[in-house]
C-alpha cells in the first residue's frame, strides 16, 4: 500500500491496495493514514455496493440521517444525485448532521459515475483550531454551540427542526487532538450557549471563514471508481456544483460517532 500526501493542509491518496479484499494488517495502516490525513482517496476501486458496505462496515455501525432517502435494497447507502444547482444543499461548507446527539464520525463514498467538475473540498479543523490566537483559544474554552438541522428538515419538508448542543472545540476520540467543530452559521449552527443568535453570529462567521481559507483546504477531482473517505470530527466539506444537469452518481455510507466532547 502506497500513501502519498496530496496537500499541505490535509488529504492523501492511497494506491496499491484493493479495498474489496483488505487484510487486517492493511486496515490498521489505512486507519493510521486516516487519522494522520483526515481524508483519503483510493482511486480505481470500482466497488460493488456490497463491497462498499463491507469495507465501510469495518469502521463501525451505520449512521442514518433523518430526512434523506436511502437505498431500499441497502438502507445504509445514501445515493448522492444531481438535484440541480438551485436545490443542492451541500454547496456550502458544513459538517454532516451535527444536530444529532452522536453525529457521524466519518463517511465512505464510492463513485460510480462522475461528470467533469463536481469536485469536493475539505477544510482541516485541527489546523483551524491550532492557528487561532491563544486569546481566542481561551475565549472558546468550554463554550458549547447549538447545532440545528434546518437544512435537512427543509429538504425533508418537515417543520420539526432537530437541534442539540456540542462543544465548539471538540477533542477527537482517537487522535486526542482538538478541532474547531464548525458548520454553516445560521443554517446548521445557530448560537453559542447562553447568547442570542445575533450576538453569536459575528464570531461564528469569523471562525467559519477562518476555517475555510484556501491554505487550509484540499480539493478533490473525482474519477469513476474512486473511493473517498473523510473524518467529520476534524473536517468540514463543500461539494462544488459546476456540472449543470450532468449525471453524478456517488454512494455515501456514514459511520456513527461518539457524543462530541
Ligand atoms: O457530493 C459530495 O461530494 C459530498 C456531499 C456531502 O456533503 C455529503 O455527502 O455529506
Ligand atoms: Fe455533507
Amino acid at each position: 500500500m502506497d500513501v502519498v500526501e496530496v496537500n499541505g493542509a490535509l488529504g492523501a491518496e492511497v494506491s496499491d491496495i484493493r479495498l474489496a479484499e483488505v487484510t487486517d494488517r492493511e486496515f490498521a495502516d489505512i486507519r493510521d493514514a486516516f487519522h494522520e490525513y483526515c481524508m483519503l482517496a483510493f482511486p480505481g476501486q470500482f466497488l460493488t455496493i456490497d463491497e462498499h458496505v463491507a469495507f465501510a462496515g469495518r469502521w463501525g455501525e451505520w449512521s442514518i440521517s433523518p430526512f434523506v432517502p436511502y437505498l431500499e435494497t441497502h438502507p445504509c447507502v445514501l445515493p448522492l444525485t444531481n438535484r440541480g444547482k438551485e436545490h443542492t444543499v451541500t454547496e456550502a461548507w458544513h459538517t454532516d448532521s451535527a444536530f444529532l446527539a452522536q453525529p457521524p464520525a466519518l463517511n465512505v463514498l464510492s463513485a460510480h459515475k462522475v461528470p467533469i467538475g463536481g469536485d469536493t473540498m475539505w477544510s482541516n479543523q485541527y489546523r483551524a483550531y491550532e492557528r487561532l490566537s491563544s486569546g481566542m483559544k481561551s475565549l472558546l474554552e468550554g463554550v458549547r454551540a447549538e447545532y440545528i438541522g434546518t437544512v435537512l428538515a427543509a429538504l425533508g419538508g418537515s417543520d420539526d427542526v432537530p437541534s442539540t448542543y456540542h462543544p465548539l472545540v471538540r477533542t477527537h476520540p482517537e487522535t486526542g487532538r482538538k478541532a474547531l467543530y464548525m458548520t454553516r452559521p445560521g443554517a446548521t449552527i445557530s448560537r453559542l450557549e447562553g447568547m442570542t443568535p445575533a450576538e453569536s453570529r459575528p464570531l461564528l462567521d469569523y471562525l467559519y471563514a477562518f476555517s475555510a481559507r484556501p491554505d487550509n483546504v484540499h480539493r478533490h477531482r473525482w474519477s469513476d471508481g474512486d473511493v473517498v473517505m473523510w473524518d467529520n470530527r476534524c473536517t468540514m466539506h463543500f461539494a462544488v456544483h459546476d456540472y449543470g444537469d450532468a449525471v453524478r452518481d456517488i454512494h455515501r455510507i456514514s459511520i456513527k460517532g461518539d457524543v462530541p466532547v
